[in-house]
C-alpha cells in the first residue's frame, strides 16, 4: 500500500480537506476552513501543516478563542449542519477559552470540530509554560474540561492515532443524532511526528448524509393518535430548517389544518404570515400559540429539545389528556414528555405522516379559531412595532424598523438579553434561514461572533447582528476580523445601560433590579441603588470603541434617525455598527406563560416573600409528562 510520510497535523490537514457530506444528492465540502489563534501549542504544528499547503484548507484568523468558535457554530447552523469550521489554538489558555463555545454548539446540536493544543505526550520539558499539573494523575490536562461539552473526545498520543480519531470525528460530526463539539486534543511534540500515513486514509471521503424512518408501526400509531385528536398542535424546533422540511410542513399543516407554534430554534419554519402560523410559543411566545398550547390534545414536536423555555417550565399544555408525538433525529429528544417517539428525520417522516392522513383534517371551527389567532397577533405586533414611545424609543419598535427594512432572506442574529425573547414574538420571519437567534446556550456574546459565522456560510445575504450594551462588552473583538475579511455585518448596538433583562426579572422576583444597571458606585454600593434613584452612568462611549476597529458608526437617537442610519447602511460594503439608546422600561410583556425561576424560601425582604408566594402558586401549575 502507497504510504505518505507526513506529520500528524499535516495528515489531520490533508484528510479534513477531503472529507465531504451528500445528502439528497448534493455533495459539499464538509470542512469550509480553519480559525487559529496561534502559540506554542499549535504554531510549528498545525500552523505548519496550514501555511506549507495554504489550499488545502482556508485559514481564518481571530481575536478571541471563545468567539471563533461561536463563528463556527453560527456557520454549522446557516449550513444546515451539512458544513463544519475547524478551530484550532496553543496550549492553557488558548484552549480553555474555547469551552465556552464548545457548550454552546453541543447544546445547540452544531458540528464543530476543535483542535486545543495540549502538553508533550513525551512529557520531557514538564511542566511547559502554561501546563495546568495535576499532582495525582499524570495524564490530565486542562483540556479534559472539554470532555463533558463534547459529543466526541479524544486526544492524540501517537502520530498514528490521527488515523482512528479523525475517522470517529468526522463520523460523529456529519450524524445528525449525534453532533455537537468534536474536540481533537493535540499535544504540541505530536502534531509535529511524521509517520507513514496510508494513502487510502487521505482520498477523497464522501459521507451519505442519510433520513431515517420510523418504523411502519411508530407511523401507524402516530397517524391513529392526530385522526382521534379533536386539537392538535404542531411546534416546530431546530430540527425543522435542519432537515430543511419547511415546505412538507406547510403541506402537512395545509392538508391537516394542524396549527404550528415555533421554539427559537425552529422560528422561520412556517413564513409569520400564514393562517396555521401561531408564532412563538412557551415563556417567550404569542397569545396564540399559548392559548392554543393550554388546551391542546395532542401536541406533535418536530425536532425539538423539549427546553423551559418552549414548555413554560412544563405549564404550556394543561389539558389534563394531552399526549406527545416527538419526531425527533435523536432518540434521546424523541423519548422526552413519555411522547410516542417517531426516530427519523423530519422531512421524510412529516411526508409519510402526510400521506397517512390522506382526507382528514381538523375541524373547521379550529382551523378558523387558529386563522383568527393568528390574525390579532399580528396586530399585536403592528401595535408593538409603532409604540411612538418617548423620549427614548422602545425596543420593540427598533425590532420593527429592522425587520421592516430588511429583505425576505436576510439573517437577524442574537443570543442573550431581553432581545431574544422580543424577537421571539415580534420578528416576522419571511425565510426559514432568516431567522438566527441562539438561544440553547443563550450565551452573551454569541451575536457578533455568530454573525460573523453567518455571513461566513452564506455572504450573499445581509445578516443584521442585535447586540445589547452587556454582550457587546463582553465579546465584539470579532468586529476586525469581519472588517479584515471583508465580510459585512450590520451590527445594531441597543443600549440601555446594563442589563434590561435580568434587571426586569429581578424586580419580578422582589430585588429590584440588584446588580444589574451599569452606574458607579454609591454609598460604598454598587447595585443597591433603586431603577427610581439611579447613581450618576458611566462614561462608556460603545460607538466610539467599534469605531476603534475600523467600524462605519452611525448614532441614531430616534426611530427616525434609526431608519436613515439603516438605509445608510445598505450601501455600505464593510461592516457598520448602528448604536441607538433604548428606554429600558418600554418593555414587551408577556402573554400566557411562566418560568421556573425559585425565589428564596425566607428573606427578610418583603417583596421577596411576596415574590416567594406568587411562586409558590404559580408552580402548582407545573406538570410533568408521565
Ligand atoms: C455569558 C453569559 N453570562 C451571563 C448571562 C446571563 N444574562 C442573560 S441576559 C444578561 C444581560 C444582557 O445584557 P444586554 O446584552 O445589555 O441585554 P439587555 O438585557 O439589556 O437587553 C445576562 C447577564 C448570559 N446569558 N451569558
Ligand atoms: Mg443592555
Amino acid at each position: 500500500m502507497k504510504a505518505v510520510r507526513l506529520t500528524a497535523a499535516q495528515a489531520l490537514v490533508r484528510f479534513l480537506a477531503a472529507q465531504y457530506a451528500e445528502r439528497d444528492g448534493v455533495e459539499r465540502r464538509f470542512f469550509g476552513g480553519c480559525f487559529g489563534i496561534f502559540g506554542h501549542g499549535n504554531v510549528a504544528g498545525i500552523g505548519e501543516a496550514l501555511y506549507e499547503s495554504p489550499e488545502l484548507l482556508t485559514y481564518y484568523q481571530a481575536r478571541n478563542e471563545q468567539a471563533m468558535v461561536h463563528a463556527a457554530a453560527g456557520y454549522a447552523r446557516m449550513r444546515n449542519r451539512l458544513g463544519a469550521l475547524v478551530c484550532t489554538t496553543s496550549i492553557g489558555p488558548g484552549a480553555t477559552n474555547m469551552v465556552t463555545g464548545a457548550a454552546l454548539a453541543t447544546v445547540n446540536r452544531l458540528p464543530v470540530l476543535l483542535l486545543p493544543g495540549d502538553v508533550f505526550a513525551s512529557r520531557r520539558p514538564d511542566p511547559v509554560l502554561q501546563q495546568l499539573e495535576v499532582p495525582s494523575a499524570g495524564d490530565v490536562s486542562v483540556n479534559d474540561c472539554f470532555r463533558p461539552v463534547s459529543r466526541y473526545f479524544d486526544r492524540i498520543w501517537r502520530p498514528e492515532q490521527v488515523i482512528p480519531a479523525a475517522l470517529q470525528a468526522t463520523r460523529v460530526l456529519v450524524n445528525q443524532a449525534e453532533t455537537g463539539t468534536v474536540t481533537l486534543a493535540c499535544p504540541q511534540d505530536v502534531q509535529a511526528e511524521a509517520y507513514e500515513f496510508p494513502a487510502e486514509f487521505l482520498r477523497k471521503r464522501v459521507w451519505h448524509i442519510a433520513r431515517p424512518l420510523p418504523d411502519d408501526a411508530a407511523l401507524s400509531e402516530a397517524a391513529t393518535r392526530i385522526r382521534a385528536a379533536r386539537r392538535p398542535l404542531i411546534v416546530a424546533g431546530g430540527g425543522v430548517i435542519y432537515s430543511e422540511a419547511t415546505e412538507t410542513l406547510r403541506r402537512f399543516c395545509e392538508q391537516t389544518g394542524i396549527p404550528v407554534g415555533e421554539t427559537q430554534a425552529g422560528k422561520g419554519s412556517l413564513r409569520y404570515d400564514h393562517p396555521s402560523a401561531l408564532g412563538a410559543i412557551g415563556v417567550t411566545g404569542t397569545f396564540a400559540a399559548n392559548r392554543i398550547a393550554a388546551d391542546a390534545d395532542l401536541v406533535i414536536g418536530v425536532g425539538t429539545r423539549w427546553t423551559d423555555f418552549t414548555t413554560a417550565s412544563k405549564t404550556a399544555f394543561r389539558n389534563p389528556d394531552v399526549g406527545f408525538v416527538n419526531i425527533n433525529v435523536a432518540d434521546f429528544d424523541a423519548a422526552k414528555h413519555a411522547g410516542l417517539a417517531l426516530v427519523g428525520d423530519a422531512r421524510t417522516t412529516l411526508d409519510r405522516l402526510t400521506e397517512r392522513l390522506e382526507g382528514w383534517s381538523v375541524d373547521d371551527g379550529y382551523r378558523a379559531e387558529a386563522a383568527r389567532l393568528s390574525a390579532q397577533w399580528d396586530d399585536e405586533v403592528e401595535r408593538l412595532y409603532t409604540l411612538a414611545h418617548g423620549p427614548l424609543p422602545a425596543q420593540s419598535e427598533v425590532l420593527g424598523v429592522v425587520n421592516s427594512l430588511s429583505e425576505p432572506t436576510d439573517v437577524v442574529v442574537c443570543a442573550a438579553g431581553s432581545m431574544p425573547g422580543d424577537l421571539h414574538k415580534l420578528w416576522r420571519t419571511r425565510d426559514p434561514k432568516g431567522y438566527h437567534v441562539e438561544y440553547g446556550y443563550s450565551c452573551m456574546g454569541y451575536e457578533i461572533a455568530g454573525g460573523l459565522g453567518v455571513k461566513m456560510a452564506m455572504p450573499e445575504r445581509e445578516v443584521y447582528v442585535l447586540v445589547g450594551d452587556g454582550s457587546y462588552l463582553m465579546l465584539s473583538s470579532e468586529i476586525v476580523t469581519s472588517i479584515q475579511e471583508g465580510l459585512k455585518l450590520t451590527i445594531v448596538l441597543v443600549d440601555n445601560h446594563g442589563f434590561n433583562s435580568i434587571g426586569s426579572l429581578s424586580r419580578s422576583l422582589g430585588t429590584d433590579g440588584f446588580g444589574t444597571l451599569y452606574r458607579y458606585r454609591r454609598n460604598g454600593s454598587i447595585g443597591l441603588d433603586s431603577d427610581a434613584d439611579p447613581a450618576p452612568s458611566l462614561p462608556v462611549d460603545l460607538a466610539a470603541n467599534a469605531e476603534s476597529f475600523g467600524a462605519r458608526v452611525i448614532r441614531a437617537t430616534t426611530i427616525d434617525e434609526l431608519r436613515t442610519g439603516l438605509a445608510a447602511a445598505k450601501t455600505e460594503t464593510q461592516t457598520v455598527v448602528i448604536a441607538v439608546e433604548v428606554d429600558r422600561y418600554a418593555g414587551v410583556p408577556s402573554y400566557e406563560s411562566w418560568w421556573d425561576v425559585p425565589v428564596a424560601e425566607v428573606s427578610e425582604v418583603e417583596s421577596v416573600r411576596d415574590a416567594r408566594e406568587q411562586y409558590e402558586a404559580a408552580r402548582r401549575d407545573e406538570r410533568r409528562h408521565l
